[in-house]
């Protein structure tokens, strides 16, 4: 009983470098689609903070509410469970820390140890313990429509032009699965790296339409390689011209692709965080760096 008195009386306080490290250790997973579970985990972190309403003040990644019905059931966020399920061990290891956080740094740890830029983050969100403040289905942009309705999407968050070309640009991670959204296959050739290929791509490759075999879903794929492909809202977003200029940008300097998607990325998994000013903001170091 001694023992275990002192022990409990040393507890440390939380050290999120341990966490971004647990992290990092179960990123890689060969049995997983293209070997690495850092592309969903993205998808996760932005998931639970794109439902953000500057206007109400409504949803973001504080409450971590995609745990509860009916927010976990929306269609934009089939699949995620996995990414949730495959972070509740580090939950279980570190569980003073919340959902909300845990999501967001997992987004983080992510980026960085798939190649791309440090984000800063900081801690702060606490989680709910119901679904009475799951946001309403419809938040998150419907990848079948255009670039009006990306505007309208971006926009509600307080986002502009720039800044949603940036945030786009983590389409060079990861694929699009039938079962999950009914588009099909990864932006390009390297979906576990982070690099501004998905910008090169969409600038010089020849994009026609094919139809999903399994879903039926239209989408556009490489004329070369069909194996890769695009969403319908990106080719109607890279139509557009102010759009377009920034994709341009972004293809011809990867640099400033990836300064901007570090300042934009962060300000996405803080929209709607209560900080009381006073945490620590950590610039973690890539294990792969
Ligand atoms: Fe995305 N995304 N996304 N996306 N997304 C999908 C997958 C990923 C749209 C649609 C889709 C962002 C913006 C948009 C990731 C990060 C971000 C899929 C396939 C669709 C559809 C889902 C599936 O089938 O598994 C649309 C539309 C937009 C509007 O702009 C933003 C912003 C981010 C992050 C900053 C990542 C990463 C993936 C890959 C997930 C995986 O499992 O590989």
């Amino acid at each position: 009983a001694a023992a275990k008195e002192t022990k409990s009386l040393d507890t440390k306080p939380l050290d999120y470098e341990e966490v971004y490290q647990a992290i990092a250790d179960i990123l890689e997973d060969n049995d997983y689609d293209d070997g690495s579970l850092g592309p969903v985990f993205v998808r996760l972190a932005w998931h639970a903070s794109g439902t953000y309403d500057v206007e109400t003040k409504t949803g973001g990644s504080n409450g971590a509410t995609m745990r509860f019905e009916p927010e976990a059931l929306h269609a934009a966020n089939n699949g995620l469970a996995i990414a949730r399920d495959r972070l509740e061990p580090i939950k279980k290891k570190f569980p003073e820390i919340s959902y909300g956080d845990l999501w967001t740094l997992a987004g983080v740890c992510a980026v960085q140890e798939l190649g791309g830029p440090t984000i800063p983050w900081r801690p702060g969100r606490q989680d709910v313990d119901d679904g009475k403040s799951c946001t309403p289905d419809g938040r998150l942009p419907d990848a079948g429509q255009g670039e009006r309705h990306i505007r309208d999407i971006f926009y509600r968050m307080g986002f502009d032009d720039q800044e949603i070309v940036a945030l786009a640009g983590a389409h060079s991670l990861g694929r699009c699965h039938p079962d999950r959204s009914g588009f099909e296959g990864p932006w390009q050739e390297a979906p576990t790296v982070f690099t501004n290929e998905y910008y090169k791509a969409l600038r010089d490759r020849k994009w026609v339409k094919k139809t999903v075999k399994a879903s039926g879903a239209q989408q556009w794929v490489d004329k070369k390689n069909p194996d890769v492909m695009m969403l319908p809202a990106e080719i109607a977003m890279y139509n557009d011209k102010a759009f377009k200029k920034f994709f341009n940008e972004y293809a011809d300097s990867e640099e400033k692709f990836f300064t901007d998607f570090s300042k934009v990325f962060n300000k996405l998994l803080e929209l709607g965080v209560p900080f009381k000013g006073d945490e620590r903001v950590y610039h973690f170091k890539a294990t792969t760096a």
